[in-house]
């Protein structure tokens, strides 16, 4: 092991912080099976022999957006062929084909440029009387702040107005690369990394929990990356509020960047497990099996993920940028590849609460 992996270790064995050059050093050591082996440590410090996952339902109520991201293959403009947005029902009757078991309904879509927020309330409020017993995930960073501009409110009132019908938490999508030069280039109309920390910051203060995910493998430099892991730890030591860390394989197919390769599987395993070494404060670490296959996730229980995600059911925003995976795996497949991977499979609600529905 090479001088400055040594010292990590000592600092991994010994409980403390890694600093952003340690990060920088972990990205550029060739030697992935080390660094496993020490978000292994933290991995099994952290979470013991369990493995979780979750019974859930994607939802994407809409694909017309007015940003246009450049890494984006899912969205479309309103007058484009395969635009298309949801009715209340429509929502309603996806969230009930197949509903059974079902604990949580994630619901993310675009910057639709007519739909008042009252779609939103109605879309919440139908569900939750529909499926009280369902959490209700929806509505990115990046959403939440373009409905409280629509609405001319705050985002603090925009998150409670949310809330009072029906939102349980927020997922992790939109963070994309905090890096301001990044965003000029990938997604110029996007807010910014501060604004969608604040909106985040925001949630946590009226209690509600949330994700953070980071897009990789596009024109990031190792360096923005760390950056990125370093400023939500920093708010994670704040508020406490985030429940897992997705890391987001950038897929090319389809979009403005497409001359970029896809990600390989060791730059996937070895994002996941420095992730799980520099967010110490973060209580899990989520492989989404979506985006990085099946198989990877598995051997990725040994690189610092406790989570695999879920049944998921559909999924439209990374098999329209080319994802060859299924577009739904069974409880019982979950199980599986998490018992051959050595691990104590556990269901857990959105919440992380143990779930036997
Ligand atoms: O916000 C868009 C990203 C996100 C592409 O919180 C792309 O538990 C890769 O955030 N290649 C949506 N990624 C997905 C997401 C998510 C998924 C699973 C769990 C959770 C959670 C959150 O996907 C978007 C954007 O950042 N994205 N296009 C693409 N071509
Ligand atoms: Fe719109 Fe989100 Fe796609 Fe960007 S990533 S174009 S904000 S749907």
């Amino acid at each position: 092991m090479n001088k400055n992996l040594k010292k990590i270790e000592e600092k991994v064995n010994n409980n403390q912080r890694l600093s952003f050059e340690d990060g920088v050093t972990l990205f550029k050591s060739p030697d992935l099976l080390t660094i496993g082996y020490l978000a292994n440590i933290v991995r099994e410090r952290k979470n013991g022999d369990r493995a979780y996952f979750i019974s859930n339902r994607h939802i994407n109520h809409t694909n017309i957006c007015v940003n246009r991201c450049r890494f984006c293959a899912f969205s479309k403009d309103s007058d484009e062929d395969g635009a298309y947005t949801m009715t209340v029902e429509g929502v309603l009757s996806s969230a009930g084909e197949r509903r059974y078991g079902v604990s949580e309904f994630h619901i993310v879509g675009g910057l639709h440029p007519n739909l008042p927020l009252q779609y939103y309330i109605d879309m919440l409020t139908a569900l939750h009387r529909e499926y009280p017993d369902v959490h209700i995930q929806g509505f990115t960073a990046v959403e939440i702040e373009y409905l409280s501009r629509i609405a001319n409110l705050p985002i603090k009132d925009t998150l409670i107005k949310l809330r009072n019908a029906g939102l349980g938490s927020i997922p992790g999508g939109g963070a994309e690369i905090f890096a301001e030069r990044v965003r000029k280039k990938i997604c110029p109309e996007k807010i910014s990394g501060e604004e969608w920390l604040n909106v985040h910051k925001t949630a946590h203060q009226i209690g509600m929990r949330s994700n953070a995910t980071m897009l990789y493998g596009h024109i990031e430099i190792v360096e923005e990356r760390i950056d990125h892991l370093i400023k939500l730890r920093e708010l994670q030591d704040e508020t406490g509020g985030f429940m897992s860390f997705i890391p987001l394989a950038f897929h090319p197919k389809n979009t403005e960047l497409d001359s970029i390769s896809k990600t390989t599987g060791n730059l996937d395993l070895r994002v996941l497990a420095i992730a799980c070494l520099m967010l110490d404060n973060f209580q899990h670490i989520k492989a989404f099996w979506i985006m990085v296959g099946p198989k990877l996730a598995q051997i990725s229980l040994s690189f610092g993920v406790d989570d695999i995600d879920g049944t998921v059911v559909e999924e439209k925003i990374t098999h329209s940028a080319g994802a060859e995976t299924e577009q739904s795996l069974t409880k019982d497949e979950l199980i599986r590849m998490i018992k051959e991977a050595g691990r104590i499979p556990v269901e857990r609600d959105t919440l992380y609460n143990n779930f036997s529905g």
